[in-house]
């Protein structure tokens, strides 16, 4: 632990005042030493309180995932070996695959406070306010073709759907990437992108945005009754640092059993976790549209629906909303 580090748990522990000298003797350091690093922990957001004769107080500590504490709690762990913490960036996703480029190994993941470009699928947006939700990126590398890519967002929707209903919310998957809470609220989104040689695949990033603390008006009007959060849906706050090593720790589970058994595996508690299923849908997908009843998913993450000439279709790609309704996060 860095001296920054050990000032901070030193009050963190103490809960009370702690005298810059108590400080200084416990770390080895001056007490000139004591104050630049509660000078640094305050630039990072710290409220701690400094009283002449008492010494200082931890007030408040920042909203922050705290990057030392996830990589701490994900010892161990594939996905999550390395994890890059970001304040603001355009997207996770751009920046992860980057760092695939760049030859990064397996498991890294790159999670941001803030996305001021966060990216949906099709070139929709992702809205990413700052400080509230979860925005992290996974690269991977498994050695698939390029057409089971896809099912790397259905693996980790279970693992997104798991930890949501873990939490207390009532929620499940819409087919393909969305986690959405009374079949219609979307509280999480995937978006896998890839990097192909030939027809295998080089490697994929996972990028998963889950909202956990925003309000509704951390929400754009255009998302009203359409977006929701952990704390909308419960009226709790979460630790988002604690929620993304869960949330990883499972995709880590979950990507294991994927390697060892192909979507099979997971297809059982995929369709545990699936909302459309039994009800009449429409698919947008690439160079057709139709109306239908969904009939769930197969083994390789299809989605099957039966046409209304009563024929099964299995869809790999595209849209699916409940009839009636409009939009990708309608349902
Ligand atoms: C998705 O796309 O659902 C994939 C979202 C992936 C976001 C993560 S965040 C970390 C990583 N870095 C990135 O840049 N992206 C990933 P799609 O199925 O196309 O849904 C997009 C639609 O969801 C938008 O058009 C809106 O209607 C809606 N939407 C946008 N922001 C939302 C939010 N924060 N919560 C709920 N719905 C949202």
């Amino acid at each position: 632990m860095n001296s920054r580090r050990r000032v901070l748990a030193a009050l963190e522990e103490a809960g009370d005042y702690v005298s810059g000298e108590a400080l200084a003797a416990r770390l080895g350091v001056s007490r000139a030493a004591v104050w630049k690093h509660v000078r640094a922990l305050a630039g990072a957001g710290y409220e701690i309180e400094s009283v002449r004769s008492r010494g200082y107080r931890l007030l408040a500590a920042p909203d922050a995932v705290d990057a030392a504490a996830l990589r701490g709690l994900l010892a161990g762990s594939g996905v999550g070996s390395r994890v890059v913490c970001l304040d603001v960036t355009r997207s996770t996703n751009a920046d992860a695959m980057g760092l695939g480029r760049e030859g990064e190994p397996e498991g890294t993941v790159v999670l941001a406070e803030e996305q001021t470009a966060g990216r949906g699928r099709l070139g929709r947006t992702w809205e990413s306010s700052r400080g509230v939700n979860l925005y992290l990126s996974v690269l991977l590398r498994p050695s698939i073709p390029i057409w089971n890519a896809p099912q790397l967002s259905l693996v980790a929707g279970v693992a997104v759907a798991e930890i949501g209903r873990e939490e207390g919310i009532d929620c499940g998957i819409k087919w393909p990437n969305d986690v959405v809470v009374g079949g219609r609220r979307k509280l999480a989104g995937i978006l896998t992108e890839i990097e192909a040689e030939a027809d295998r695949v080089a490697f994929v990033v996972v990028g998963i945005g889950v909202n956990v603390n925003a309000k509704a008006e951390h929400f754009s009007a255009e998302l009203e009754g359409k977006a929701t959060s952990m704390l909308i849906e419960s009226g709790k706050r979460r630790d988002r640092t604690a929620l993304a090593a869960k949330l990883l720790a499972r995709l880590d589970e979950c990507y294991r059993a994927y390697l060892a058994g192909g979507f099979a595996a997971l297809a059982p508690r995929w369709r545990g976790l699936a909302v459309l299923d039994g009800r009449r849908v429409e698919v947008a997908s690439p160079g057709e549209s139709f109306a239908g009843v969904c009939a769930g998913i197969d083994d390789d993450g299809g989605l099957l629906v039966d046409d209304d000439a009563g024929v099964r279709r299995r869809v790999l790609a595209g849209d699916v909303t409940l009839e009636g309704a409009y939009g990708p996060c309608e349902p």
